[in-house]
């Protein structure tokens, strides 16, 4: 069902606590922790506490909770200062694109100058 825990995910281990991750902020619905492979100076991954396979289910499912994690992203700019020098808010969808774990997560990337196209 959508929204449940998975065994079998990742992200949810660590919204239980089950595995480790450095936390930076969390809300109510969200969890945002560090990328333990940092892409840039700033590279933050803002998750929902429930489960949602990627950006496009979850804003089917709950769009209220798909605003929240961009509210989370937003606030995670502003705490690390990097929201006047511009930053980068990456939603990877489907594996074509990158997308390696199905929890939707929004990666918040800054404190670089960050190049357009995207690779
Ligand atoms: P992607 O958009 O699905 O490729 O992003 C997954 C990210 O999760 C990627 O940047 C990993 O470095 C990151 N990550 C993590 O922060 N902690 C982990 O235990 C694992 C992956 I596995």
């Amino acid at each position: 069902m959508a929204g449940e825990p998975q065994a079998d995910c990742l992200f949810c281990k660590i919204v239980a606590g089950e595995v480790p991750a450095t936390l930076v902020r969390e809300s109510e619905t969200t969890v945002a922790f560090r990328d333990i492979n940092p892409q840039a100076p700033t590279h933050v991954l803002v998750i929902p506490r429930a489960h949602h396979p990627d950006a496009a289910s979850v804003a089917a499912a709950d769009p209220q909770l798909a605003a929240d994690i961009l509210r989370e992203a937003g606030a995670v700019a502003a705490d690390e200062h990097i929201d006047d020098s511009g930053y980068r808010i990456v939603l990877n969808t489907g594996a074509g694109a990158g997308q390696t774990v199905f929890h939707v997560h929004a990666h918040v990337l800054g404190g670089r100058g960050l190049n357009w196209p995207p690779g």
